[in-house]
């Protein structure tokens, strides 16, 4: 058995999890927040038989788009500058990050 670990942007959630209940895989959804960005994204524990590891993968990489986010840079702290105004950066996120982890045990009392 595997653990996988998939973070996803929030405007992919709600069809990924759709699409999980359609075809039978248990999946546990935690709201998550990107280090990088600090923008809300969702993080999906599923936890699966080894055979069925791929279609999983799968169905992630169909269900999920990459996207370009706008933030501000930091702004600049070099006095000499003319200028301190941050400015705007584009960031490509996405579709999917994925982890394939090894399960030990699954037990369910
Ligand atoms: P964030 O950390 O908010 O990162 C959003 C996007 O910003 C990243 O997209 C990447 O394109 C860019 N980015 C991240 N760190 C950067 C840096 N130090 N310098 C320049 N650009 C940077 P993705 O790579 O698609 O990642 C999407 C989200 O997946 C991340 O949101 C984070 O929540 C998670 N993630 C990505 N790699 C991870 C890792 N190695 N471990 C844990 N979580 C990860």
């Amino acid at each position: 058995m595997k653990l996988i670990i998939a973070i996803v942007q929030n405007q992919d959630s709600r069809r990924l999890s759709d699409e999980f209940v359609e075809n039978g895989i248990r999946a546990t959804k935690l709201s998550s927040t990107g280090g990088f960005l600090r923008a809300g994204n969702t993080t999906f524990l599923i936890g699966v038989q080894d055979r069925k590891v791929d279609s999983v993968l799968e169905l992630i990489k169909e269900n999920c788009s990459t996207r370009s986010q706008t933030m501000m840079s930091p702004p600049s702290y070099d006095f000499t500058l003319e200028t301190d105004l941050t400015y705007p950066v584009d960031v490509e996120v996405g579709g999917a990050t994925l982890f394939v982890l090894p399960i030990d045990q699954f037990l369910q009392f």
